[in-house]
């Protein structure tokens, strides 16, 4: 369940991001940097146009979960505020992820705006600005908690997170060679790998495992514990981003999907070859991977006929159940289940 102060934690975390944005830009403005106007004005455009403007679920789960997990008492003004900025942190690196996903899947539009790389004058600038981005990132950490005894362990999850999820991008990339179709070299068992690297390990474990820093747990079985359930959740996820690429309406989900012209080891690709006839191998071997419509249609159509829409649907409710049952047999004394469970109950038949 969302947090009942739910509105007032989303206004106190745009608050913040002014105030993110303001530390970073007065840096900039002094010694050593001294950064001409004309720097200044680009990053300042950097920051705003790509770190807001998303659901935000990543960056809002930190003070969510850092609650639950304090349990009784409230958070004090500085811990959330903490959290808050720890929360931003994981909005940053999602930012610097996307930036450059988008380069490299040639995609056009982005929570209903063009690409950064797409905008007049940014091209492969953009490049150097998601690298800024991740700078920023050990910038805040830096000045927010350097300090605390667990600081160090915030840099080594980042860097972990980051070399993990960077992984998985590199497979979902060589796996999808450009106008190269070769659906045999396509399988669940490379999907699950692909998709726990690129998007469960930065989306849902990242977040409560910083929480679970703030809130000085140490011991490497609560780690585990929640790995162990935010993994799984993250597969289902991008399961739905998959899905949504494919049969989400642009204008909800904010981005026209490529992952068919891409030759994406996607999940709707995984499923449907497990329920093709020969025929229809055959078409989706002669459309995949390529960038006319009119092959993108033939490859839907095979979609429709093998029933995609109720796969997914079955398969949504059985990732339920089953998420639902690995919450339900967790260890509560190493982490409050609700921490899960919120987390669940946000994605759970998502639309965007
Ligand atoms: C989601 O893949 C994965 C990422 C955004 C991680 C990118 C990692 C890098 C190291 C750059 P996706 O391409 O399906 O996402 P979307 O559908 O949002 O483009
Ligand atoms: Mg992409
Ligand atoms: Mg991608
Ligand atoms: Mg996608």
């Amino acid at each position: 369940m969302p947090p009942s102060n739910g509105l007032d934690t989303k206004k106190d975390f745009m608050d913040a991001f002014e105030t993110i944005a303001g530390d970073i830009l007065s840096e900039l403005h002094q010694e050593p940097y001294a950064l001409p106007e004309s720097g200044i004005k680009w990053i300042k455009e950097n920051l705003y146009y790509n770190i807001p403007g998303g659901k935000m679920n990543r960056g809002l789960s930190v003070p969510d979960t850092l609650e639950c997990l304090v349990g009784q008492r409230e958070l004090s003004k500085d811990e959330r505020r903490r959290a808050v900025i720890l929360g931003w942190c994981v909005e940053i690196l999602q930012a610097f992820f996307l930036i450059a996903d988008d380069i490299m899947d040639g995609s056009i539009t982005r929570r209903g705006q063009p690409c950064w790389y797409k905008k007049d004058g940014v091209g492969m600038v953009a490049i150097n600005d998601s690298f800024i981005l991740e700078s920023i990132i050990y910038k805040l950490l830096r000045k927010y908690f350097r300090q605390e005894k667990y600081y160090v362990d915030l840099l080594e999850l980042f860097h972990e997170v980051t070399y993990q999820t960077e992984l998985g991008q590199m497979l979902d990339l060589i796996t999808a060679p450009e106008g190269q179709p070769n659906l045999s070299a396509f399988s669940m068992l490379k999907y699950k790998w692909i998709v726990k690297f690129k998007t469960a390990f930065y989306s849902f474990y990242l977040p409560v495992a910083l929480a679970m820093h703030m809130a000085h747990i140490t011991d490497p079985a609560a780690f585990k514990l929640a790995e162990s359930i935010l993994l799984p959740l993250g597969e289902y996820f991008q399961a739905q981003d998959d899905y949504l690429d494919c049969y989400g309406d642009p204008a909800v989900i904010g981005k026209i999907g490529t992952d068919i012209e891409d030759n994406k080891c996607g999940w709707i690709i995984n499923q449907a070859l497990e329920r093709v006839s020969d025929e229809q191998r055959r078409v989706l071997e002669d459309n995949y991977a390529r960038k006319d419509p009119a092959c993108v249609a033939r490859v839907k159509g095979v979609f429709n006929e093998v029933n995609m829409k109720q796969v997914f649907a079955d398969y949504e409710e059985a990732s339920y159940k089953q998420i639902k049952g690995l919450i339900a047999s967790a260890d509560s004394i190493l982490v409050n289940p609700e921490v899960f469970e919120r987390f669940l109950q946000k994605v759970y038949k998502r639309q965007k």
